[in-house]
């Protein structure tokens, strides 16, 4: 006796196993409706993707209009995707058509449309999320889908702080918009998109976001002289020693030192009395005076960040040879 109730028990479970791994449900994925209104007739055309229609299908439909109830059963389902039934159904043009499709096995889908009236689509956004920091380019995605039977989105657009200007979006059951947000000052920005299927807009999805780009570069970069330094004496590039005036004799290396926080260096500029000399665009920066002259000169170091904010600094010189 008790053999075979454990025996029976063991079978039990590996039908259920079995049953469960052959007949893997999972509710219908889309059902849309059109109510013709001359001839009376609802289209219901449901999307339920099985592999055996006759173990595995869509039992009943249940329509419910002017709380009158409809309830069509069934023993299987046409094809194995994709299919349409035709119910004549009284309504007037405002009556609300709800139609419900149950799985025999697990699952329903439930889908409404006003009868003679077009369903506006619907679209979500899905990224970026609400509250999300952005910067650079952000790749806006969403979704957007329409109850109709014969309807499409057509397209879908996107809008930034209620500006009332409208972006065509890329795609629309799948959408995305390419956002540059250095184009937006930093700070809370919120997204609006809506879809709109030829008759009607869908109501606005939106989201909030933070923008936080880099700040504009307005500080100039700083500046020393480090050769020849003020007061010295140099001969053919060697410091000698302090004289209290800065004479140079012979050639000389021209050393500055440069440095930009915010954008970073783009380059040195070297001047003698005011003219431009030389221009050395990578760290250490320096130039070689070698030119024979005679007398007082201005040596001016110009040091440029990448947003061309710019500072200088200047040193006056006895030169010979
Ligand atoms: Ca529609
Ligand atoms: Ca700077
Ligand atoms: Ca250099």
């Amino acid at each position: 006796m008790k053999k075979t109730f454990i025996i029976s028990v063991s079978l039990l479970i590996l039908i259920s196993v079995f049953v469960n791994i052959n007949v893997y449900a999972h509710p219908p994925e889309n059902m849309k409706l059109k109510y013709d209104f001359l001839n009376q007739t609802l289209y219901v055309r449901i999307e339920h993707r099985v592999s055996n229609p006759l173990n595995h299908y869509i039992e009943t439909v249940i329509v419910e209009v002017k709380e009158q109830e409809y309830v069509f059963n069934y023993d299987s389902q046409p094809t194995t995707s994709i299919f349409t039934y035709n119910y004549t159904i009284s309504a007037d043009c405002g009556d609300l058509i709800n139609v419900t499709a149950y799985c025999n096995i697990e699952g329903s889908i439930k889908r409404t449309i006003i009868a003679c009236y077009n369903a506006p689509p619907i679209v979500k956004i899905i990224y970026p999320e609400e509250g999300q920091e952005v910067n650079n380019t952000v790749r806006i995605e969403g979704i957007s889908y329409d109850a109709d039977m014969d309807d499409v989105v057509y397209e879908v657009e996107i809008s930034f702080d209620g500006s009332g200007v409208w972006h065509l979006a890329k795609g629309t059951n799948n959408w995305y918009y390419n956002w540059s947000t250095t184009n937006f000052s930093n700070g809370v920005h919120r997204i609006y998109a809506r879809a709109y299927d030829g008759k009607n807009y869908s109501q606005l999805a939106s989201i909030n976001v933070t923008v936080n780009n880099p700040e504009d570069d307005t500080t100039p970069p700083s500046i020393n002289i480090e050769k020849p330094r003020e007061g010295y004496l140099y001969i053919s590039d060697r410091e000698i020693m302090p004289i209290g005036t800065t004479i140079i004799i012979g050639k000389i290396t021209v050393k500055a030192n440069a440095r930009d926080a915010e954008s970073g260096m783009k380059k040195v500029e070297f001047y003698i009395d005011d003219e431009l000399r030389y221009t050395d665009v990578e760290a250490p920066y320096e130039w070689e005076w070698k030119e024979i002259s005679f007398g007082i000169h201005e040596i001016k170091a110009m040091a440029y960040d990448k947003k061309d904010n710019s500072s200088d600094e200047s040193i006056t010189v006895f030169k010979m040879l």
